[in-house]
C-alpha cells in the first residue's frame, strides 16, 4: 500500500497571512531536516493556470461554471505530481486547494454539491488549517488588489461559505494574532500531524 508523509493546506480570506505562513512553515520543516515544498492553487504557471490568471486579472471573461471547472482542472493536472512527491517523502504545504473552489464559486450562487463534484478523486489532505480573520481586520491590513474577487462584498459571501463548509476536522487558527504567534501555533499543529503519520499513512481521495 502506498504510504505518504503528512500534507496540509491552508485556507482563508485574502489578507489572512496564508502565503507568508506557508513560506514560514516550509522553511521550518526544512530546518528540521524534512523535505518540504510550498505549492499554491491556482498554479498560474500551467496553460490552464494562465487562463485562470487572465480571468482573475479581468482580461478575459468566462462563464461561472467554466471558470470553476478550470480551477478544478488546475488541481487535476497537478494530481499525479502531488502523488509522486508525497510517495517520495516530501511534505506539501499548499496555499489554497479545493475548499477555495467551493467557497469562491458558490459566492456567485453556484450550488455547493455541483462545485464539489469535479473534485471527487483528488488527493485528500491530512489536515486543513483555516486562518480565521474578520473582514474588518483583513481590510485594516491594506486595500485589496485589483483582482476580480478582491472586493469587500464578495469576500463577505466567501466568508459565509467558509462557515458553512467548516467541519470538525479543520484546525482553526486565529489569524488576528501577531504573525509569530500564528506561526508558533501552526508549527505545533504540523508537528502533531507529523507524529501521527510517523509510520506512514495511506493516500486517500476526496469525498470518499
Ligand atoms: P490567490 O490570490 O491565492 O492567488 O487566489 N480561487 C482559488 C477560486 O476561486 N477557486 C479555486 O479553486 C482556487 C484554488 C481564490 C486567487 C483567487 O482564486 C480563488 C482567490
Amino acid at each position: 500500500m502506498a504510504l505518504e508523509v503528512p500534507w496540509l493546506f491552508l485556507e482563508g480570506l485574502d489578507r489572512c497571512g496564508k502565503t507568508s505562513q506557508c513560506r514560514r512553515l516550509v522553511s521550518y520543516l526544512e530546518g528540521q531536516g524534512q523535505s518540504a515544498e510550498l505549492w499554491r492553487f491556482p498554479d498560474r504557471s500551467t496553460s490552464v493556470g494562465k487562463m485562470i490568471s487572465s480571468y482573475l486579472l479581468n482580461t478575459s471573461q468566462l462563464d461561472d461554471r467554466t471558470i470553476h471547472l478550470l480551477f478544478s482542472a488546475n488541481c487535476w493536472e497537478k494530481r499525479s505530481l502531488m502523488e509522486t512527491k508525497l510517495k517520495s517523502g516530501t511534505t506539501l504545504i499548499v496555499d489554497r486547494y479545493y475548499y477555495s473552489g467551493v467557497a469562491f464559486s458558490s459566492a456567485k450562487g453556484l450550488d455547493f454539491e455541483w462545485c464539489k463534484a469535479p473534485e471527487m478523486g483528488l488527493l485528500a489532505p491530512d489536515l486543513v488549517v483555516f486562518l480565521d480573520i474578520s473582514l474588518e481586520k483583513a481590510a485594516e491590513r491594506g486595500g485589496y488588489g485589483g483582482e476580480r474577487y478582491e472586493q469587500l462584498e464578495f469576500q463577505r459571501k466567501v466568508a459565509q461559505n467558509y462557515k458553512v463548509l467548516h467541519d470538525a476536522s479543520w484546525k482553526v487558527v486565529d489569524a488576528c494574532q501577531h504573525i509569530e504567534d500564528v506561526e508558533k501555533q501552526l508549527r505545533e499543529i504540523v508537528l502533531e500531524s507529523v507524529m501521527s503519520c510517523q509510520n506512514g499513512k495511506p493516500l486517500s481521495n476526496l469525498w470518499s
